[in-house]
Protein backbone atom coordinates (compact mmCIF):
# COMPACT_ATOMS: atom_id res chain seq x y z
CA UNK A 1 0.00 0.00 0.00
CA UNK A 2 1.59 3.65 -1.07
CA UNK A 3 2.77 5.66 2.06
CA UNK A 4 0.48 9.04 2.41
CA UNK A 5 3.10 12.14 2.06
CA UNK A 6 0.98 14.82 3.59
CA UNK A 7 1.73 18.50 2.09
CA UNK A 8 -1.06 20.07 3.29
CA UNK A 9 0.56 22.03 5.88
CA UNK A 10 3.97 21.92 8.33
CA UNK A 11 1.63 21.96 11.13
CA UNK A 12 1.25 18.46 10.28
CA UNK A 13 4.83 17.32 11.52
CA UNK A 14 4.95 14.57 14.24
CA UNK A 15 7.15 14.14 17.21
CA UNK A 16 10.49 12.83 16.14
CA UNK A 17 11.15 9.21 18.65
CA UNK A 18 14.32 12.13 20.33
CA UNK A 19 11.46 14.65 20.44
CA UNK A 20 9.43 12.70 22.50
CA UNK A 21 12.01 10.57 24.84
CA UNK A 22 12.82 14.13 25.98
CA UNK A 23 9.31 15.34 26.79
CA UNK A 24 8.78 12.15 28.79
CA UNK A 25 12.03 13.09 31.08
CA UNK A 26 10.76 16.65 31.40
CA UNK A 27 11.30 18.12 34.38
CA UNK A 28 7.80 19.88 35.39
CA UNK A 29 5.77 22.04 37.67
CA UNK A 30 2.99 24.18 37.81
CA UNK A 31 2.82 26.94 34.91
CA UNK A 32 -0.02 28.79 36.30
CA UNK A 33 2.77 29.14 39.53
CA UNK A 34 5.76 30.03 37.23
CA UNK A 35 7.25 27.22 38.44
CA UNK A 36 7.48 24.84 35.71
CA UNK A 37 11.39 25.31 35.15
CA UNK A 38 11.36 23.53 31.77
CA UNK A 39 8.62 26.36 30.78
CA UNK A 40 11.19 29.14 32.38
CA UNK A 41 14.06 27.73 30.49
CA UNK A 42 12.28 27.67 27.15
CA UNK A 43 11.04 31.23 27.88
CA UNK A 44 14.24 32.06 28.50
CA UNK A 45 15.90 30.62 25.17
CA UNK A 46 12.97 32.16 23.37
CA UNK A 47 13.63 35.81 24.80
CA UNK A 48 17.14 35.19 24.23
CA UNK A 49 17.30 34.43 20.42
CA UNK A 50 14.68 37.22 20.03
CA UNK A 51 16.70 39.60 22.15
CA UNK A 52 13.29 40.71 23.92
CA UNK A 53 13.18 41.01 27.84
CA UNK A 54 10.76 38.02 28.37
CA UNK A 55 8.93 35.34 26.80
CA UNK A 56 5.71 33.86 27.08
CA UNK A 57 4.62 29.65 26.29
CA UNK A 58 1.37 29.79 24.18
CA UNK A 59 -0.81 27.17 23.24
CA UNK A 60 -1.08 28.02 19.95
CA UNK A 61 0.16 30.56 17.27
CA UNK A 62 -3.98 31.73 17.01
CA UNK A 63 -3.72 32.31 20.90
CA UNK A 64 -0.62 34.02 20.59
CA UNK A 65 -1.61 36.45 17.83
CA UNK A 66 -5.06 37.01 20.20
CA UNK A 67 -2.60 37.79 23.43
CA UNK A 68 -0.47 40.19 21.50
CA UNK A 69 -3.24 42.56 20.24
CA UNK A 70 -5.68 41.90 23.44
CA UNK A 71 -2.47 43.20 25.30
CA UNK A 72 -1.48 45.86 22.55
CA UNK A 73 -4.76 47.60 22.05
CA UNK A 74 -8.34 48.71 23.79
CA UNK A 75 -11.33 48.01 22.72
CA UNK A 76 -12.43 50.67 19.55
CA UNK A 77 -8.69 50.99 18.41
CA UNK A 78 -7.98 50.11 15.33
CA UNK A 79 -5.33 48.29 13.88
CA UNK A 80 -3.90 47.88 10.71
CA UNK A 81 -3.86 44.53 9.11
CA UNK A 82 -2.77 42.77 5.35
CA UNK A 83 -6.00 41.93 4.31
CA UNK A 84 -4.33 38.62 3.27
CA UNK A 85 -3.29 37.93 7.01
CA UNK A 86 -3.29 34.54 9.28
CA UNK A 87 -5.30 37.09 11.90
CA UNK A 88 -7.49 38.68 9.18
CA UNK A 89 -8.44 35.64 7.27
CA UNK A 90 -8.11 32.25 9.84
CA UNK A 91 -8.16 33.31 13.20
CA UNK A 92 -12.03 33.29 13.28
CA UNK A 93 -12.36 36.79 13.39
CA UNK A 94 -10.68 37.66 17.09
CA UNK A 95 -9.14 40.82 16.44
CA UNK A 96 -13.16 41.94 16.26
CA UNK A 97 -14.36 39.16 18.94
CA UNK A 98 -12.24 38.97 21.19
CA UNK A 99 -10.68 42.03 20.93
CA UNK A 100 -13.26 44.39 19.91
CA UNK A 101 -10.50 46.38 17.58
CA UNK A 102 -11.57 47.47 14.11
CA UNK A 103 -9.44 46.06 11.60
CA UNK A 104 -8.31 48.33 8.92
CA UNK A 105 -6.58 46.14 5.91
CA UNK A 106 -3.46 46.64 3.50
CA UNK A 107 -2.48 45.47 1.00
CA UNK A 108 0.84 44.29 0.26
CA UNK A 109 2.79 42.83 -2.47
CA UNK A 110 4.44 39.22 -2.22
CA UNK A 111 3.87 39.92 1.28
CA UNK A 112 4.93 43.09 1.56
CA UNK A 113 3.24 46.27 2.71
CA UNK A 114 3.62 49.63 0.82
CA UNK A 115 5.02 51.69 3.27
CA UNK A 116 3.40 55.18 2.30
CA UNK A 117 -0.04 53.07 2.01
CA UNK A 118 1.03 52.14 5.40
CA UNK A 119 1.66 55.88 6.54
CA UNK A 120 -1.87 57.04 4.98
CA UNK A 121 -3.81 54.43 6.61
CA UNK A 122 -2.96 55.82 10.30
CA UNK A 123 -5.54 58.11 11.66
CA UNK A 124 -4.78 61.34 12.87
CA UNK A 125 -5.63 62.19 16.21
CA UNK A 126 -9.58 63.42 15.84
CA UNK A 127 -13.05 63.44 17.26
CA UNK A 128 -13.87 61.18 14.59
CA UNK A 129 -11.83 58.53 14.14
CA UNK A 130 -10.71 55.59 15.63
CA UNK A 131 -7.27 55.79 17.02
CA UNK A 132 -5.07 53.76 15.23
CA UNK A 133 -2.51 51.86 17.97
CA UNK A 134 -0.93 48.70 16.10
CA UNK A 135 0.64 47.44 12.97
CA UNK A 136 0.24 43.56 12.60
CA UNK A 137 3.05 41.90 10.14
CA UNK A 138 2.92 38.83 9.59
CA UNK A 139 6.85 37.37 8.12
CA UNK A 140 6.94 34.71 6.38
CA UNK A 141 3.75 35.41 4.75
CA UNK A 142 1.48 32.32 4.56
CA UNK A 143 -1.31 33.50 1.31
CA UNK A 144 1.64 35.40 -0.29
CA UNK A 145 3.31 32.08 -0.86
CA UNK A 146 6.02 31.97 1.96
CA UNK A 147 7.49 35.19 1.09
CA UNK A 148 10.17 37.13 3.35
CA UNK A 149 9.07 40.59 4.46
CA UNK A 150 12.72 42.35 3.94
CA UNK A 151 14.47 43.34 7.00
CA UNK A 152 14.73 47.40 5.87
CA UNK A 153 10.88 46.95 5.31
CA UNK A 154 10.71 46.30 8.89
CA UNK A 155 13.08 48.98 9.72
CA UNK A 156 10.88 51.62 7.72
CA UNK A 157 7.77 50.55 8.93
CA UNK A 158 9.00 50.23 12.59
CA UNK A 159 10.16 53.76 12.62
CA UNK A 160 7.24 55.17 11.09
CA UNK A 161 4.78 53.49 13.44
CA UNK A 162 7.07 54.72 16.26
CA UNK A 163 6.36 58.52 15.01
CA UNK A 164 3.13 57.83 14.90
CA UNK A 165 2.99 55.98 17.93
CA UNK A 166 1.51 52.57 17.04
CA UNK A 167 3.20 49.47 18.34
CA UNK A 168 3.83 46.48 16.16
CA UNK A 169 3.47 42.83 16.27
CA UNK A 170 5.34 40.88 14.07
CA UNK A 171 3.12 37.15 13.41
CA UNK A 172 6.29 35.14 13.12
CA UNK A 173 4.64 31.56 12.83
CA UNK A 174 7.06 30.77 10.35
CA UNK A 175 10.13 33.36 11.51
CA UNK A 176 12.73 30.88 11.60
CA UNK A 177 11.69 29.65 7.44
CA UNK A 178 12.64 33.50 7.13
CA UNK A 179 15.53 33.32 8.97
CA UNK A 180 16.52 30.29 7.17
CA UNK A 181 16.09 31.82 3.55
CA UNK A 182 17.53 35.51 4.28
CA UNK A 183 20.46 34.69 6.33
CA UNK A 184 19.05 37.77 9.08
CA UNK A 185 18.94 36.56 12.52
CA UNK A 186 15.25 36.09 14.34
CA UNK A 187 17.08 39.32 16.49
CA UNK A 188 17.69 41.22 13.47
CA UNK A 189 14.11 41.19 12.48
CA UNK A 190 12.76 41.67 16.25
CA UNK A 191 14.94 44.75 16.73
CA UNK A 192 12.15 46.34 14.88
CA UNK A 193 8.74 45.15 16.69
CA UNK A 194 7.75 45.25 20.32
CA UNK A 195 6.43 41.91 20.18
CA UNK A 196 6.91 38.60 18.00
CA UNK A 197 5.41 35.25 18.26
CA UNK A 198 6.90 31.92 16.31
CA UNK A 199 5.40 29.09 16.37
CA UNK A 200 7.35 25.84 17.60
CA UNK A 201 4.48 23.55 16.12
CA UNK A 202 4.95 24.09 12.23
CA UNK A 203 8.21 23.93 10.62
CA UNK A 204 10.25 23.23 13.87
CA UNK A 205 8.20 19.98 14.11
CA UNK A 206 6.55 20.54 17.75
CA UNK A 207 3.42 18.80 18.88
CA UNK A 208 2.14 22.08 20.10
CA UNK A 209 3.11 25.11 21.01
CA UNK A 210 4.25 29.12 20.32
CA UNK A 211 6.16 31.41 22.30
CA UNK A 212 5.47 35.20 22.39
CA UNK A 213 8.05 37.59 22.61
CA UNK A 214 8.28 41.43 24.17
CA UNK A 215 9.28 43.46 27.04
CA UNK A 216 9.18 42.67 30.42
CA UNK A 217 5.82 44.75 31.03
CA UNK A 218 4.20 43.27 27.74
CA UNK A 219 4.82 40.00 28.70
CA UNK A 220 3.22 40.46 32.35
CA UNK A 221 -0.06 41.93 30.63
CA UNK A 222 0.03 39.32 28.00
CA UNK A 223 0.17 36.49 30.81
CA UNK A 224 -3.26 38.28 31.81
CA UNK A 225 -4.40 37.98 28.59
CA UNK A 226 -3.49 34.28 28.12
CA UNK A 227 -5.00 32.79 31.22
CA UNK A 228 -8.26 35.21 30.28
CA UNK A 229 -8.47 33.06 27.09
CA UNK A 230 -8.20 29.64 28.93
CA UNK A 231 -3.87 28.73 27.85
CA UNK A 232 -2.80 29.01 31.51
CA UNK A 233 -1.71 25.59 31.48
CA UNK A 234 0.07 23.07 34.62
CA UNK A 235 2.64 20.68 33.37
CA UNK A 236 3.37 22.35 30.68
CA UNK A 237 7.18 21.35 30.78
CA UNK A 238 6.37 18.66 28.55
CA UNK A 239 5.46 20.22 25.71
CA UNK A 240 8.15 23.31 26.37
CA UNK A 241 10.83 20.17 26.37
CA UNK A 242 9.75 19.53 22.82
CA UNK A 243 10.44 23.15 22.18
CA UNK A 244 13.84 23.57 23.71
CA UNK A 245 14.70 20.28 21.70
CA UNK A 246 13.39 22.24 18.17
CA UNK A 247 15.31 25.16 18.85
CA UNK A 248 18.72 22.71 19.26
CA UNK A 249 18.07 20.50 16.41
CA UNK A 250 14.95 21.62 13.86
CA UNK A 251 16.23 25.20 12.95
CA UNK A 252 18.95 24.70 10.81
CA UNK A 253 17.58 22.24 8.80
CA UNK A 254 14.67 24.47 7.45
CA UNK A 255 16.61 24.98 4.61
CA UNK A 256 16.15 21.38 3.26
CA UNK A 257 12.68 22.24 3.12
CA UNK A 258 12.82 24.95 0.74
CA UNK A 259 15.26 22.68 -1.17
CA UNK A 260 12.05 20.56 -1.58
CA UNK A 261 9.78 23.17 -2.33
CA UNK A 262 11.55 24.55 -4.65
CA UNK A 263 12.35 21.10 -6.28
CA UNK A 264 8.34 20.70 -6.54
CA UNK A 265 7.94 24.04 -7.83
CA UNK A 266 10.44 23.29 -10.68
CA UNK A 267 9.06 19.63 -10.76
CA UNK A 268 5.35 20.43 -11.47
CA UNK A 269 6.12 24.09 -13.61
CA UNK A 270 5.46 22.59 -17.17
CA UNK A 271 2.51 20.24 -15.74
CA UNK A 272 -0.86 20.45 -17.59
CA UNK A 273 -4.36 21.13 -15.06
CA UNK A 274 -1.87 23.62 -12.58
CA UNK A 275 -0.32 26.35 -12.82
CA UNK A 276 2.19 27.75 -10.41
CA UNK A 277 2.03 31.37 -8.49
CA UNK A 278 5.49 31.96 -8.86
CA UNK A 279 8.17 30.22 -10.13
CA UNK A 280 10.77 31.25 -7.17
CA UNK A 281 9.72 29.52 -3.78
CA UNK A 282 11.15 31.74 -1.46
CA UNK A 283 10.93 29.00 1.71
CA UNK A 284 8.36 26.01 1.80
CA UNK A 285 4.96 26.78 0.54
CA UNK A 286 4.41 26.04 -3.39
CA UNK A 287 0.89 27.87 -4.48
CA UNK A 288 -0.88 26.83 -7.56
CA UNK A 289 -3.86 27.44 -9.88
CA UNK A 290 -6.05 24.71 -10.80
CA UNK A 291 -8.56 24.48 -14.17
CA UNK A 292 -11.06 22.19 -13.20
CA UNK A 293 -12.25 22.86 -9.11
CA UNK A 294 -9.16 22.70 -6.87
CA UNK A 295 -11.36 20.62 -4.24
CA UNK A 296 -12.13 17.92 -6.74
CA UNK A 297 -7.87 18.32 -7.62
CA UNK A 298 -7.27 17.42 -4.27
CA UNK A 299 -9.54 14.81 -3.62
CA UNK A 300 -8.08 12.99 -7.10
CA UNK A 301 -4.31 13.92 -6.00
CA UNK A 302 -5.21 11.63 -2.63
CA UNK A 303 -7.62 8.66 -3.93
CA UNK A 304 -5.35 7.75 -6.64
CA UNK A 305 -1.61 8.77 -5.29
CA UNK A 306 -2.58 9.13 -1.44
CA UNK A 307 -0.18 12.56 -2.04
CA UNK A 308 -2.12 15.36 0.64
CA UNK A 309 -2.74 19.25 -0.14
CA UNK A 310 -4.97 21.72 0.92
CA UNK A 311 -7.40 24.11 -1.64
CA UNK A 312 -7.28 27.31 -0.18
CA UNK A 313 -9.58 28.53 -2.93
CA UNK A 314 -11.80 27.73 -5.18
CA UNK A 315 -9.23 27.07 -7.59
CA UNK A 316 -6.12 27.44 -5.56
CA UNK A 317 -3.83 24.89 -4.21
CA UNK A 318 -1.21 24.89 -1.23
CA UNK A 319 1.77 21.86 -0.83
CA UNK A 320 3.81 22.40 2.33
CA UNK A 321 7.56 20.86 2.72
CA UNK A 322 8.51 19.78 5.99
CA UNK A 323 10.87 17.81 8.32
CA UNK A 324 8.35 14.58 7.93
CA UNK A 325 8.50 14.68 3.80
CA UNK A 326 11.52 13.95 1.73
CA UNK A 327 13.11 14.12 -1.59
CA UNK A 328 11.69 11.08 -2.56
CA UNK A 329 7.99 11.92 -1.64
CA UNK A 330 8.52 14.95 -3.16
CA UNK A 331 9.44 12.96 -6.65
CA UNK A 332 6.50 11.11 -5.89
CA UNK A 333 4.29 14.15 -5.50
CA UNK A 334 5.65 15.53 -8.46
CA UNK A 335 4.75 12.48 -10.80
CA UNK A 336 1.17 12.51 -8.93
CA UNK A 337 0.61 16.08 -9.59
CA UNK A 338 2.10 15.10 -13.06
CA UNK A 339 -0.69 12.37 -13.77
CA UNK A 340 -4.00 14.24 -12.54
CA UNK A 341 -3.48 17.44 -14.27
CA UNK A 342 -2.74 15.35 -17.51
CA UNK A 343 -5.87 13.59 -17.18
CA UNK A 344 -8.72 14.84 -19.75
CA UNK A 345 -10.56 16.05 -17.28
CA UNK A 346 -8.36 18.35 -15.22
N1 LIG B 1 -1.64 28.41 9.74
C1 LIG B 1 -2.23 27.17 9.31
C2 LIG B 1 -3.69 27.34 8.91
O1 LIG B 1 -4.41 27.92 9.93
C3 LIG B 1 -3.88 28.13 7.65
C4 LIG B 1 -1.41 26.61 8.17
O2 LIG B 1 -1.59 25.43 7.88
O3 LIG B 1 -0.61 27.35 7.57
N2 LIG B 1 0.02 32.63 11.84
C5 LIG B 1 0.29 32.08 10.64
C6 LIG B 1 1.03 32.87 9.63
C7 LIG B 1 -0.13 30.77 10.36
O4 LIG B 1 0.13 30.25 9.17
C8 LIG B 1 -0.81 30.04 11.37
C9 LIG B 1 -1.31 28.64 11.09
C10 LIG B 1 -1.06 30.66 12.60
C11 LIG B 1 -0.62 31.97 12.81
C12 LIG B 1 -1.83 29.98 13.70
O5 LIG B 1 -1.13 28.98 14.31
P1 LIG B 1 -1.90 27.83 15.14
O6 LIG B 1 -2.39 26.84 14.15
O7 LIG B 1 -0.84 27.31 16.04
O8 LIG B 1 -3.01 28.49 15.88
Amino acid sequence: MLEIVDLRSDTVTKPSREMRSVMAEAEVGDDVYEDDPTVNLLQERAAALLGKEAALFMPSGTMSNAAAIKTHTHSGDEILLDGQAHSMLYEVGLPATLCQVLTRQFQSLNGVPDVADIADSIHSESLHGAPTTLLVLENTHNRAGGYVIPLETHRVLYELAKERGLAVHLDGARLFNAVAASGVSAKQFAAHTDSVTFCLSKGLGCPVGSVLCGTEAFIRKARRARKMLGGGLRQAGILAAAGLYALDHNIDRLLDDHVNAQRLSDGIGNADGVTLDTTVVPTNMVYVTTRTPAAQFVTELFDRHKIRCGAFSAHRIRFVTHLDVNRQDIDRAIEAICDVGAHPEY
